[in-house]
């Protein structure tokens, strides 16, 4: 531990004098006004088991408003510690925690609140903290912390001797309900226990040509015969896409979210750029779509955003400048969702221009809770492109948004050796997965043959093409979620 000289009181009082003013650090708040955040009410809960639980906290600023706040307390018993939080970044020192504000949540005006939270674990109790302070300031605005009694009883001493329970995930047994919010950890994709996963899934055509292959019977299909976690939403900016009827491709957007939603599946919404591949020409449609699907979806802990599909012939620069303008736009409305930001290049890391990750590690998107978009094409991108995911995956949370089994046409025959290599390679790395496409396209990518989709059956192996038949093999076996 780092020794500290022990101040004199004058050293202490400007200590304190600057502890106040950290809050509103970045602001030019003179101290007076961040001391002036004179109220604050804290909400505590937690949904607990045998020794790990989630917390959720709700600040409430009852003071004048702030810009940039560190919440603060301390855990009553010795053994519990924060693990993986979100909406913030968390400290603790012994018992004492601190969560200091990111950029988009900052600022709070009176009366405004505010929801963080994290996985923590616990030893022989866990109650809740029974003070809070808000820039320094003790939170007296009323709300009482509440921790509902553990769902499973504290461990009995002495230990017994069958395996501890473990605990049933809270609600049923689809992808969601096992894993609910996700969150980035490190460079991994984790569930609400803070536990790394991999999502598998498959992504729909563009909505403009094969919304007949969206319907009850194929989306029961992918998520009780193909046991998918995963739906891609790909609108089409362009190409007839959502440029030419903004409103009409966004309903169609919010009914496929809500379809997944029913079935316990994640929804990627990918807004799906293409050409031109400069993302900064949809900017002002991406901010206006964004914040209708966002504000429609703030609820629910099933939704990812894919905010460009493939920017091309563009820097890195230029990519990370629109995601900076993106991300915003989603995070008022929905702060926990992890977003996903593609790369240069199509989305292969700047490779098929010529980059490479460096570009992306060196110079990452200015926003927490992100992940990056690698694409491939298995019979045109095999073991250079490999060789650059498996190095970026090392330092870059990688979602592979979209890949095919056949040529980057999205046609030609499917690569079974290519492809099943880079399967494994997705699998040993947890790198969630969503395939092109879940459609009846006449197209060598497509899972389903040319007119399933006209027929309304999408079980058994007559209606899936070889890549279909290919992805449904290895989308079928079984996830084995972690839930401790
Ligand atoms: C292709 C479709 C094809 C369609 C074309 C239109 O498979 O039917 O005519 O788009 O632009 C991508 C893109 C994706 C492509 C796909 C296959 O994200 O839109 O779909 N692909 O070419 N990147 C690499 C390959």
């Amino acid at each position: 531990m780092k020794r500290v000289p022990r101040p004199s009181r004058r050293h202490l009082a400007v200590a304190g004098a600057v502890g106040a003013l950290a809050l509103g650090a970045t602001a030019v708040l003179p101290a007076t006004n961040a001391m002036a955040a004179t109220g604050c009410a804290v909400t505590y809960t937690t949904n607990s088991w045998a020794g790990g639980f989630t917390a959720s906290v709700t600040v409430k600023n009852l003071g004048a408003a702030v810009n940039g706040w560190t919440l603060g307390f301390s855990f009553p018993h010795s053994g519990q510690r924060v693990v993986q939080g979100w909406s913030a970044t968390f400290n603790q020192t012994g018992s004492a925690v601190t969560a200091q504000s990111l950029s988009y949540n900052g600022s709070l005006a009176t009366g405004a609140s505010t929801t963080i939270g994290f996985n923590g674990s616990w030893t022989s109790s866990n109650p809740a903290p029974t003070s809070f302070t808000l820039n320094g300031t003790v939170c007296t605005g009323g709300t009482t912390p509440t921790t509902p009694p553990p769902t499973t009883p504290p461990p009995t001493t002495p230990p017994p001797t069958t395996p501890p329970p473990t605990t049933p995930p809270p609600g049923g047994t689809t992808p969601v309900a096992i894993n609910g919010q996700l969150r980035v950890c490190g460079v991994n994709l984790c569930n609400q226990y803070g536990k790394p996963i991999q999502l598998r899934g498959m992504s729909t055509h563009g909505l403009q040509w094969f919304s007949q292959c969206y319907n009850d019977a194929s989306l029961d299909a992918l998520s009780k015969d193909w046991l998918a976690d995963l739906l891609r939403v790909s609108m089409y900016v362009q190409e007839d896409g959502y440029e030419t009827d903004p409103a009409g491709f966004t309903n169609r957007v919010n009914t496929l979210v809500d379809e997944a939603t029913e079935r316990g599946m994640y929804a990627l919404v990918d807004f799906h750029t293409l050409t031109p591949g400069d993302p900064m020409f949809n900017l002002e449609r991406a901010k206006t779509f964004f914040a209708a699907v966002s504000a429609r979806h703030a609820g629910k802990n099933n939704v990812i955003y894919e905010i460009t599909n493939e920017p091309n012939g563009v820097s890195w620069s230029t990519i990370k400048n629109y995601a900076e303008q993106v991300i915003p736009v989603i995070r008022a409305n929905d702060p926990d969702a992890v977003v996903v930001v593609g790369t240069r290049a199509w989305s292969s890391l700047g490779v098929s221009e010529g980059g490479n990750s460096t570009e992306v590690v060196n110079n990452p998107v200015n926003a927490g809770n992100i992940m990056y978009a690698f694409h491939f094409y298995a019979a045109s991108h095999r073991d250079s492109y490999r060789a650059e995911l498996e190095r970026a995956a090392a330092r870059l949370p990688m979602f592979v948004t979209e890949f095919g089994t056949v040529t980057y046409t999205g046609g030609g025959a499917v690569d079974a050796a290519s492809s099943t290599a880079w399967l494994d390679l997705l699998d040993r790395l947890k790198i969630s997965y969503a395939n092109w496409t879940f459609s009846d396209a006449d197209e060598g990518s497509a899972a389903y043959r040319p007119g399933t989709c006209y027929g309304g059956t999408y079980t058994g192996p007559s209606v899936l093409t070889e890549s279909g038949t290919f992805m449904r093999n290895r989308i079928r076996t079984p996830d084995n979620f972690p839930t401790s």
